[in-house]
């Protein structure tokens, strides 16, 4: 994107520099930059769609077992999958690496990035869900920062829409510090409406919550967390995967492998030996 004073269509009084969108992900990032949110329409078929859900069904009910259904709702972890990608590759090729949705994080962020974490969302028709809070991705956080330091996919799985409980967003917010008054919130919230395979991407520090699902069904979705390196991951892919994939330059960085801190000075001298 550059600045320009190109004319066009739109008429203008005074104005000598505007946007340019070069590309088609340049009017995306220009949403992300002023909004802190973008949806991309159609990033997966409805074949990957179906390997999707019948991926996360499983992976919850596995995980759900493995740690019981009691134990998950005293962490508030009810409803949610972690790391599919560590258990079946179509969700690092097809998911974390979506053709259609990681140029675009990889034009804002460079290709230093590490996927902080990969979740799955079972929005329950008759329970609510813990992420129905009002939240930005970086938990805790005030700041606001001159680029964009981490960026969100959340996959639209099922349909979303004012039933099934589409997420909603607070354009803008990643530029505040302060999370804002009742009456602008109430005000100003966006509810994402969006078929299944549309992607929300969005900036980590934009504030937004999960809708209510008043539907029959389960609603569906995955987030994807990707940040510059020197955010932590939450769990580390890496050594659940055990050395897969360390000998690619790329998802070595993503996945966990690039950027692991040091056990001692020597072995962080001898890394940057082998290098
Ligand atoms: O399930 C949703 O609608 C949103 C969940 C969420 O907070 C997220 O993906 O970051
Ligand atoms: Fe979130």
């Amino acid at each position: 994107m550059s600045q320009t004073n190109i004319p066009d269509d739109i008429k203008v009084h005074g104005v000598y520099e505007r946007t340019v969108n070069k590309d088609w992900m340049d009017p995306h990032i220009e949403e992300l930059q002023r909004d802190g949110f973008t949806v991309v329409r159609g990033a997966l078929n409805s074949e990957q769609l179906n390997q999707t859900r019948e991926g996360l069904d499983y992976l919850y009910d596995f995980q759900l077992k493995e740690f019981g259904e009691e134990n998950l709702a005293a962490i508030k972890d009810k409803y949610i999958v972690r790391s599919m990608l560590a258990y079946d590759d179509f969700f690092l090729d097809h998911i974390a690496l979506n053709s259609k949705v990681l140029p675009i994080i990889k034009k804002v962020l460079g290709t230093n990035i590490s996927l902080s974490s990969q979740v799955g969302i079972m929005s329950p028709p008759n329970d609510i869900l813990y992420q129905t809070a009002w939240h930005r991705e970086l938990q805790y956080q005030h700041f606001t920062s001159s680029r964009p330091i981490a960026l969100q996919t959340l996959i639209c799985v099922d349909p979303f829409n004012a039933t099934t409980g589409g997420t909603f967003f607070l354009p803008g917010s990643h530029l505040h510090e302060p999370f804002p008054s009742n009456e602008y919130i109430r005000k100003n919230e966006i509810q994402i409406i969006a078929d299944p395979g549309d992607v929300v991407v969005f900036n980590a520090l934009t504030y937004h919550r999960a809708g209510v699902n008043c539907s029959q069904s389960v609603r569906r979705a995955i987030n994807n967390l990707y940040t510059l390196p020197i955010i932590q991951q939450q769990i580390n892919i890496s050594r659940m995967l055990n050395g897969k994939h360390k000998d690619d330059p790329f998802l070595a960085g993503l996945l966990g492998y690039r950027w692991e801190t040091a056990d001692s000075v020597l072995a962080w001298r001898n890394a940057h030996l082998k290098k």
